[in-house]
This record gives structure tokens, sequence and C-alpha cells, in this order.
């Protein structure tokens, strides 16, 4: 322990001068590192005491993605040693932002749901609550993006370094997960009871990673499960070495999509795997009497990847505690809460009857069981075939696993207040109508700590500097900046950090990417999946047109703007990645042209991840938020852009909803559909792209132009995105709110030439930002749905 930069030093020396010769950047990585391990072992042991000593109610968090990002930089912040050591490490001639390059990033999740689940866990401990996550461990995260000529490559990402783990195995811990077998009926002392003979088992090995609190002061757990062979007799039923392959693959990597069920079995066995090792732990650790569960367990499960906890800890509980069937549902639907994240059909998990028939046997009977049961409670009551359609289990040969989890819940919860409204309104409308008292909203967030605190350490000091460290417990008083959002003084200190996060990123790109950006220009950042819904193809149609209009017309000569774009596609998703190869194309084609590019320029950062994230988020002075309304959920890059200080160009969907309302639509830049309108127009097939084209001449040229195949080297890129605007009928409406997407960018040249005017509009955003942290999410979940104790800082 230190306390001071000399101490700090002394001991960091010391270590580093054990350690003998070496690369000295490695070397002092490998010290800090074991140095805050050492620091964190006894804080994350005390913690997991006082839950013991105070029994207090836990909650578990499954999720198949924990997107964490980088470790050791935000654990520094975390236990406020970040200052000391940068300095410390300076006078002594080391770099720590160096130091950090050198941790490869666990990408354990995709998107926003994996990295929402990330930011819970940081609050969670920073709140002091007792709450854990339970997830899978990848031994490969997700893919190692890399354009060649232009299209999205994909590798394989190995994020586990043998030498200094970020994770501690736990062999103590190792449960046993049984797929296949037969279900029989046997009898037992207390009459027949349901067992399954001769299961394939396969060993799960948890590893725990320690969550580090705000301050150090709690320390909880992050336990990522390992499929491994089992030890017990293998049945023989196949091939022993089929059997390794197949157990080895189920936590080999993680499915790289964000928004396509994926219907396969390995997906499957791997939700299973979750849910079943997790729930056996859960059960063996509790010092509770069964009964008891629901007072001493909150579950909650991460959209319906865990969705099988239902039947899950339905099997368990009459299985092999003995309960009946009226007990076991009792407890389970006091234990389980749901959060949904997406309304797209695609991604609305169905599950083949016959697979999970096959691979959990006895998983199918309860389900089954759940589904009769539900039915019969409906019967009393005359519904129509669409009504009983929404609320079935199984029907048609599926399992719809939305259903199964609303109806084994005890709450259930959209991200965003348009979702949930949409959710209750449309999409379950039938299944809320049933249980109107479990439906809720929780508006997403974000941990300040390491979007603002750790990613934007410069702008972190002068909000303190000005109105003191109490906004980093309290987040919410940040509101306090609204006073200063006129201080001529302040509004200078913001735009200096602005340029001097822009110059950090600009270092960044040349050092990965070769690229050299004017720091001078508008910083237009769209990072985030690609997807349909999200829109890129817009943005950069936008582009093209600005592109025609700057050759056309030699009066309009803009204000210089970088248009950033970062993210990655699911490499089944072949429109997605033709977008890709789209903006690739067009950016060689605008760049690369002397009097465009001395207006725009185009920028695909490579491998969008968290670490890229933290570059990218403090330099942006757009945020494009400009989903088709009604899709995006929630989003939660728009809240840690605007917490930057950035100003958004967005669509009334999702959380900018709220954005809007916590900023005013005064300080943002609002346009498009609205969520309404786009749903009506789904329903009456009402939309007709062919009508924009006809009425707009800047869009006709636009689409001639990619017909003719003017933007692309050869057209069959582009013949797959002219298909989808106009014979599929441009699903996400595109064309349709191009014009008013275009005029919002046109206010966004004219705010932008007021530096002043500009820069208040920012800190306004920065300061209605607080709303948007995630220690007000996790603070209403415990109030409403967890019920959990905080328990008293140790430090
Ligand atoms: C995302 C939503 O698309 C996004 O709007 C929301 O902010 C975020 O979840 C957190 O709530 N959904 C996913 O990332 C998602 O459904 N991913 C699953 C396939 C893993």
């Amino acid at each position: 322990m230190f306390s001071s930069k000399e101490e700090f030093k002394k001991i960091f020396v010391t270590r580093m001068e054990h350690k003998g010769m070496g690369k000295t950047a490695e070397l002092a990585y490998e010290t800090l590192w074991e140095m805050t391990q050492e620091w964190i072992q006894d804080r994350w042991y005390r913690t997991s005491q006082l839950y013991k000593d105070n029994n207090e109610k836990q909650l578990y968090y499954f999720s198949i993605e924990f997107l964490i990002g980088r470790v050791l930089g935000q654990n520094l912040i975390n236990l406020n040693f970040y200052d000391i050591v940068k300095e410390g490490l300076d006078e002594l001639g080391l770099q720590l932002s160096e130091i950090e390059e050198l941790e490869t990033e666990p990408g354990l999740g995709n998107g926003g749901l994996g990295r929402l689940a990330a930011c819970f866990v940081d609050s969670l401990a920073s709140l002091g609550l007792p709450g854990n996550g339970y997830g899978l461990r990848y031994k490969g995260g997700l893919f190692t993006q890399h354009f060649v000529n232009g299209y999205q490559t994909e590798q394989p990402t190995q994020w586990i370094q043998e030498k200094h783990n970020v994770d501690v195995r736990r062999e103590d811990l190792v449960v046993e997960v049984p797929y296949y077998g037969e279900v029989q009926l046997v009898m037992g002392m207390d009459g027949l009871k349901v067992k399954v003979e001769k299961p394939e088992w396969v060993k799960a090995v948890p590893y725990d990673m320690p969550v580090v609190g705000a301050n150090g002061g709690t320390v909880n757990t992050l336990r990522l499960w390992q499929a491994e062979v089992s030890d017990r007799p293998f049945p023989g039923h196949k091939d022993y070495a089929v059997y390794e392959h197949e157990t080895a693959k189920i936590t080999d990597r993680l499915y790289p999509d964000d928004s396509l069920e994926a219907g396969k079995i390995l997906r499957l066995k791997q939700q299973y795997f979750l849910c079943s090792a997790s729930l056996q732990t859960i059960l063996n650790e509790g010092s509770f009497s069964i009964e008891e569960l629901p007072e001493n367990v909150a579950i909650q499960i991460n959209d319906t990847h865990p969705a099988l906890a239902v039947p899950e800890l339905m099997r368990l509980l009459i299985d092999d505690y003995a309960l009946s069937w009226d007990q076991a549902w009792d407890i389970t639907t006091r234990t389980i809460s749901y959060t949904n994240h997406t309304i797209l059909e695609e991604a609305m998990e169905k599950w083949d009857r016959r697979l999970i028939q096959t691979l959990l046997p006895r998983i199918y009977m309860v389900i089954e069981e759940i589904d009769r049961r539900f039915k019969e409670s409906l019967q009393e009551q005359e519904l129509d075939d669409e009504a009983l359609h929404k609320l079935s289990i199984i029907e048609n040969g599926v399992i719809k696993m939305a259903v199964l989890a609303v109806v084994g819940s005890y709450k259930v919860n959209g991200v965003a207040k348009l979702h949930t409204e949409i959710l209750k309104k449309r999409e379950m409308k039938e299944l809320s109508e049933q249980f109107p008292n479990k439906f809720h909203n929780k508006t997403n967030g974000i941990a300040h700590r390491r979007w603002l605190l750790k990613a934007n350490h410069e702008l972190s000091g002068l909000i303190t500097d000005t109105i003191g460290p109490q906004w980093i417990k309290e987040p919410e008083r940040l509101s306090e900046l609204h006073y200063f959002s006129q201080n001529h003084s302040f509004l200078q200190d913001f735009q200096a950090i602005k340029s001097l996060k822009k110059e950090q990123l600009i270092h960044h790109l040349q050092r990965n990417q070769n690229v050299i950006v004017d720091q001078d220009s508008i910083f237009d950042i769209h990072i985030k999946r690609f997807h349909g819904y999200k829109r890129q193809l817009m943005n950069i149609l936008h582009i093209q047109m600005l592109y025609d209009r700057i050759k056309r017309d030699p009066t309009y000569r803009p204000y210089p703007r970088t248009f950033f774009f970062g993210g990655k596609a699911a490499p089944s998703y072949h429109f997605a990645k033709q977008v890709i190869k789209m903006i690739n194309t067009v950016a060689a084609k605008v760049n690369n042209d002397p009097l465009a590019r001395k207006h725009l320029h185009v920028v695909f950062v490579e491998n969008y991840n968290v670490t890229q994230a933290e570059y990218m988020i403090p330099a942006a002075d757009v945020s494009e938020q400009i989903s088709t309304a009604s899709k995006e959920a929630s989003g939660t890059g728009n809240m840690k852009l605007m917490m930057n200080g950035a100003l958004t160009i967005g669509t009334f969907d999702g959380a900018n909803v709220e954005i809007f309302e916590q900023v005013g639509e005064e300080n943002a830049f609002v346009f498009g559909m609205l969520a309404e309108q786009v749903m009506q127009h789904e329903k009456e097939k009402s939309y007709n792209p062919k009508s924009i084209i006809d009425s707009d001449p800047e869009i006709a040229q636009l689409m001639e132009e990619l017909i003719k195949g003017e933007w692309t080297e050869g057209k069959t890129n582009v013949d797959f995105i002219v298909e989808q605007l106009l014979e599929d009928g441009d699903p996400y409406f595109v064309l349709k709110d191009i014009r008013s997407y275009s005029k919002a960018h046109e206010q966004i040249l004219n705010a932008y030439a007021h530096p002043e005017k500009w820069a208040e509009m920012c800190v306004k955003n920065i300061a209605a930002s607080g709303y948007f942290s995630s220690d007000r999410t996790i603070q209403q979940y415990s109030d409403d749905v967890w019920h959990l104790t905080k328990i008293p800082s140790l430090y």
C-alpha cells in the first residue's frame, strides 16, 4: 500500500529491480499488474467475508457477454491510484499510457448488451451493493477486424495472457453440467422421481475476476465459466475424441452476432452451460433454506440468452431439492427477472423444439409443463387467435424464449422509456395485459468512471477543479456545470481539452493506421455495430451528396469536417459488410480528391473496440445517433458521447429521446421520422422510396450515380445496396429521412461557426449527462427489483 507518489516510486523501483533486465515497458506493466492485484486481493476477500457475515441478499447478473475492456487502468482509477502512479512513472521516465497499451482487451462481447453488463458490475461494486456477474470465459473474444481491399476480414482474438491473468481459477468450485441422456421415472424413498440416465457431463470451471468499485471500497466478483471434459464416467454413446472436441468448443469463442438469433446447437449448449453452472453454484453456496431463495438471491437475466435459467431452476428445485411443482414455481418466479434489449424480429430467440428435446430432454419436459399450465390459466378468458399466438411459449415446433422469460420472471424491463412503451403497447402487449405489474422501464446508463474519469482524465480534472469532486460519487451533480456554461474562461478551458483529446486521437490513429487528420476540423463520429437500422448507409450517402455539392457548386465551401466511422459487422451479415466496403470506397474517392479533401475527410477506424472508443469518444464534436426511430432499444454510445461534450445529431429513438429531454432540443440536432410514423408505415406498407427520388433532384442524382457505378470500383458492391433501397422498399427509411438529416447537418455547420456558443451547448450536454450514469440505473434496479442492501464502505 502506498499513500504518496514517493512511496509508490520506492516500491515500484524495488520490484522492478528484482525482476532484472527486460523490456522496460513490459516489465513495468507486469510490476504494476502485480501491485494492483495485491491491493485488490485483501479488499476482495474482506468484501466476500462481509457479505457472508451479514447474510446479505445477493444479486447475480447472468449475461452471455461482458465486454469489460482493459482492466489495469480502470482498476487504478477506481482505486484512486491513477494520478499518483501516472506522475510517479513520469518521473521515472515511463508513460502510463504506453504501459496500458500492452494489455490485450478482453473482448468478451459484441456491443451494447455486453458493454452494459460491464458497466453494471462496475456500478454495483461502486455503490457497495452485493452484486456479481456470471458469464462465459470464451477463449476467443470478438474477432479482430482488418480491411483488405476495403472489405472487412475477421481474425480470431486471443485475450488470455498466461503470465498475468485477470482471473483466478477456482478448482474448489467446479460443478458438472448434464447434456443429453434419457429421462426416466424411478422410485425413490419419497415416491416417484425423475432421473436423467447416462447424461453427458461437462465440467464447468469458474474463473473469478475482481470487480473493483469506486475508491476500492468494495470488490465484487465477475465469475466466468470454462468448459472442460468431465472426470465422471463417460456414457460411451459417442467417440470420446468427439466428446472432447465438442466440450472444448463450448467456451471456445463468442458468437460474433449482435442482432441475429443463431439457432445453433453450440449456442444452446453455451446458454445452458451458463445457466446450469451458475444456478448450481448459487444453490450450493447459499447458507439459507431453499424456501428462502427469493429473499436471499435475485437473478437478473440479460436478454433471453440466459432464459433457460427458468426451467433449469425448476429442474434443480424439483429433482434435486424434492420440492413440488407449485413450490418450485413460486420460488422461481420470485427470484428471476428479465431485461429485454431488442424488438428486432430477427433477434428474438426461438429454439427448435427438437433441438432442446435432444440436447436437454429434462429441460424440455419442464418447458412443456410451464407452457401447458400457462395456457390452462388462460382458458377462462376469451382470447382471439392472435393473442393466443403471442402468449404461447411453444408453438409450431419452436420455443419462444422471450415468452418463457416473461412468464418465468417477476419483473420485466425495457432499456429506455420509448422502448418499454413499445414493448408494452405493441411487441408484448398481450403479455403485459396478462401481467400488468411485471413490466417497468429502466433506462440504461454508462459507468462514468470509465467513460469520463478514465477516458477523459483531463476533462474530469477541469470538472473537479470547477465544481469539486462530489460529482464522481454523485454524477447527477454534474448539473452544477450549468452555471459555468456561459463562463468565458471555463469554456476556453473546455475547448483546449477538446483540442487536446483530438490531438491524442490523431496520434493514436497515426501510429495504428497511418492516417493524418486535421485537428481543426469538426470531428463527426459514428461508432457502433454495423446494422441496417443504425443507418451508417445514410451517413455515407449524405457524404456523397456533400461531395457532389462541392464539385457542382463553387459557392459551397463548407467548414472542414472529418467523418469518423468505427464498428464491426457480423461475419454473416452480407448487407452490413457491403456498407463497410462502400464507406471505404467513398473514403478513398473523397480523400484523394484535392478539392473535396479541403472540406471532407472520411476515416474508418479499423477494429473498433472499447479501447478505440476510449480514444474516440472524448475527441468527438458531433455524435451520430441516427437509427430508424423505434428500432434502437436504447443506445449507450449516445450517452458516452454526450458526457464527453459532443452534440448529438439524432432521431427520436431509444434513449436519444431522454437525452433530448434532459438537455433540451435546442442543444442537439434532432431530425427524422417519429417511431409512430415508422410503425404506421410498416403496418400499412405505405412507404415508397421511389416517391422520394421523384421529388428530390439531389437524391435522384445520387441514386443515378450509384446505379451507374460511379461510387465503386466495379458495380457489384453497390448493386446490393441499391437493391435494398429500391427493390426492397428501403426498409430502414434511409431515403425518407436523408433530407431532414442533411438539414440538421447544415444546422451543425451554422452552430459551429460560433465557437463560444458551441462550447456552451457542449457544456450543457455534460451538465445534463449525470442522469445517464449506470449508478442511477443500478440504484433503480436495486430499489424496484432486487432490493439489495448497501454495505458500508471498507476503506
Ligand atoms: C443492444 C441494443 O441494440 C441497444 O440499443 C442497447 O443500448 C443495448 O443492447 C443495451 O441495452 N442490444 C444488443 O446488443 C443485443 O441484443 N445483443 C445481443 C446479441 C447479443
